[in-house]
């Protein structure tokens, strides 16, 4: 089934968001697959937002996501990558559409509260940063027939 990664940033953390963002992944019928709360190490950001290495803002983003502790999860689902990507909102909260997380939560694009991988390769990619293949837990849901 396909997976992704979804982590709830330090901005989030600190807002008492993890229960809300989760409530939501719930509400649409996914399945938490794996979830710690954790410090990033610097070596791990910039691993994790390697692509983004050359960008004026990633000393900053590098900060930032290492400023306090994150929620990192796996989610599980069909269509889960794409799906995600669409209840965040844009990177840019301002940007982001009312309803979606990053539309009703953010403002500032540096702090926009969550992450969620942007494509299959990215979703293995990032899951395989920060979880080992034991900490995926692997269940059916009974109502999952209904989703
Ligand atoms: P996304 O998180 O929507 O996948 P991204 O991969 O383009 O967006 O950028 C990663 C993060 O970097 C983003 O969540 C917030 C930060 N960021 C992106 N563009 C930025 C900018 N112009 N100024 C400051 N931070 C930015
Ligand atoms: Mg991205």
């Amino acid at each position: 089934m396909e997976k992704t990664f979804i982590m709830v940033k330090p901005d989030g953390v600190q807002r008492n968001l993890i229960g809300e963002i989760v409530q939501r992944f719930e509400n649409k019928g996914y399945t938490l697959a794996a979830g710690k709360l954790m410090n990033i190490s610097k070596e791990l950001a910039e691993e994790h937002y390697g692509e983004h290495k050359d960008k004026p803002f990633f000393g900053e983003l590098v900060s930032f996501i290492t400023s306090g502790p994150v929620f990192a999860m796996v989610w599980e689902g069909e269509g889960v990558i794409a799906t995600a990507r669409k209840m965040m909102g844009a990177t840019n909260p301002q940007d982001a559409e009312p309803g979606t997380i990053r539309g009703d939560f953010g403002v500032q694009v540096g702090m926009n509260v969550i992450h969620g991988s942007d494509s299959p390769e990215s979703a293995e990619r990032e899951i395989g940063l920060f979880f080992n293949e034991d900490d995926l837990v692997s269940y059916e849901k009974t109502i999952s027939k209904w989703v």
